[in-house]
């Protein structure tokens, strides 16, 4: 396929500076971009396919975590917000068995797509260096979901190949902590979490490119509800070369380190 043709370019002109602005524009007062239709139909339809072929390998992960992804901390109370426990449960086919030809490799690693991202997220963007890391296929069944939590990264690329029928919203609320000030946000993580205090939800359909800023942003994916998978792909880049996947996340998402 023609990378003209992978991407609907009349209405995503990725090269164009004026749309790269407006893009940079909406993410930065936002917090999120969402590109509906991003991927052309035939490109959809070719991921959906690849999707449910490599869908037997997928390693299926069940985490209990806090909403910071850090061990919890004896110093508060073990109900207290800070290690409050949520939990994930999701299927991974990491980079390495991403087919070869794959339609996800070629978007992954297209100069001009790389071009807008870097512009619309205004940092440098390289691939991880271990064989895993990069393009993540990601499967949330029936009852799957996402616990909430805060991103460790400062932003996520991702492309939604296939929307469930019912549940698996994303949900989120901006600026509910501010990391770099030390500002971890309790009261208002424990609203989100505990529902008195109601999120936005991210609309996003098939074919949807997706740039989100999660390190003081609370997110989730809600449970899943219905027997259509939600199949959604992580970009994943760092902002400096050379840069790994730590092996004990490895193990977690992939069950394996290579
Ligand atoms: O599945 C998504 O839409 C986002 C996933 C996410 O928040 C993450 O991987 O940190
Ligand atoms: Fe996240």
């Amino acid at each position: 396929m023609k990378l003209e043709t992978l991407v609907n370019l009349k209405q995503h002109p990725i090269q164009d500076s004026g749309y790269t602005q407006k893009c940079k524009a909406l993410l930065d007062s936002t917090g999120a971009l969402v590109l509906e239709n991003f991927l052309s139909s035939e490109t959809i339809e070719i991921l959906q396919n690849e999707a449910q072929e490599v869908r037997p390998l997928a390693f299926f992960c069940h985490q209990n975590h806090n909403a910071y992804l850090l061990d919890s901390d004896a110093t508060f109370p073990v109900e207290h917000i800070r290690n409050y426990e949520l939990v994930s449960d999701k299927g991974c086919i990491p980079h390495d068995q991403v087919p070869d030809d794959s339609l996800l490799r070629v978007l992954y690693e297209w100069p001009n797509f790389r071009k807008f991202l870097k512009q619309v997220l205004g940092e440098s963007i390289f691939p991880y260096a271990d064989a895993l890391s990069s393009i993540n296929i990601n499967y949330y069944e029936q009852g799957q979901q996402l616990g909430w939590h805060y991103d460790n990264a400062s932003f996520a690329v991702t492309l939604m190949i296939e929307a469930p029928e019912e549940g698996g919203e994303f949900e989120y609320l901006e600026k509910v902590r501010n990391k770099e000030a030390g500002e971890q946000g309790y009261a208002d993580t424990e609203a989100v979490i505990k529902g008195s205090l109601q999120p936005k939800t991210l609309a996003m359909g098939d074919g949807a490119l997706v740039l989100f800023r999660g390190r003081n942003s609370l997110h989730r994916v809600a449970p899943v509800i219905s027997d259509r998978a939600r199949i959604l792909v992580t970009l994943n880049f760092n902002t400096e070369p050379g840069v790994m996947l730590s092996e004990l996340v490895r193990m977690t998402f992939f069950g394996r380190i290579v």
